[in-house]
């Protein structure tokens, strides 16, 4: 009985989680496959690390194991430099060789120390995102407002300028990037760069009210001609 009871709320939850039309490291844009690829890298990592521990786990395990089973007190040994040495470079490297991508990346991702132009001429779209409880609008330059629904060109880089009218809210569209905060009082900047055509589910990531859960909305990335055309309707 106890069984069924956790099956059946196991079963629940998989449906429930599945109507979520979310997916992550699915990623649709030049700013995403940066962050899925460093979510891979240090997963690739560990896996490593945990095989080489777990199989040396076994290999003592099975190796030093108590044969006679008289309880013998095994030699007991102080201090291995060489041992010490290895365990504590090894690590050293590792983390190296975790932290050099990792940094490098967020570096280029972090647009908040950017000065942005924005009248500059360039192939960049800014959008000013307002996030408020339990919706988003979108200001686009020309003055058009869109709420709950974004509309991206495909082979324009992207500039969001995100600032919240009442509490702390998060910015999360999985498949085009990773989420950054929307505060009030501050503006902070995420860039996204070369998309994927397709539609895409967005929704606020920090739990700001009864309706944080509804505070979704949808992205269209379409052709640059499809936007200019959604742009100028009125
Ligand atoms: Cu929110």
């Amino acid at each position: 009985m106890r069984n069924f009871k956790f099956i059946l709320s196991l079963t629940t939850l998989i449906s429930f989680l599945s109507a979520c039309d979310i997916r992550v490291l699915n990623p649709k844009s030049e700013t995403a496959s940066t962050q899925t690829d460093l979510i891979y890298f240090s997963f690739m990592i560990m896996v490593i690390v945990l095989i080489t521990v777990f199989a040396m786990l076994f290999q003592f395990v099975r190796k030093y194991r108590d044969k006679n089973n008289n309880n013998d007190i095994p030699e007991q040994i102080k201090g291995n430099k060489k041992l010490e040495w290895t365990w504590t470079i090894i690590p050293i490297l590792l983390l190296t060789i975790l932290a050099v991508p990792t940094v490098l990346a967020t570096y280029s991702q972090s647009p908040n120390g950017k000065d942005y132009e924005r009248n500059s001429k360039d192939d960049t779209v800014h959008i000013q995102v307002e996030a408020e409880q339990f919706s988003w609008s979108f200001i686009y330059d020309n003055g058009k407002v869109s709420r709950d629904k974004l509309y991206l060109p495909k082979d324009k880089t992207i500039v969001f300028h995100l600032q919240s009218k009442d509490v702390i809210h998060s910015f999360w569209i999985p498949s085009l990037g990773g989420k950054v905060d929307v505060l009030p009082h501050k503006e902070n900047t995420m860039e996204i760069k070369n998309m994927v055509e397709g539609t895409y589910q967005g929704k606020c990531a920090e739990f700001c009210g009864t309706n944080h859960t509804r505070m979704r909305f949808t992205t269209h990335v379409v052709s640059d001609n499809a936007f200019s055309s959604w742009l100028n309707k009125k």
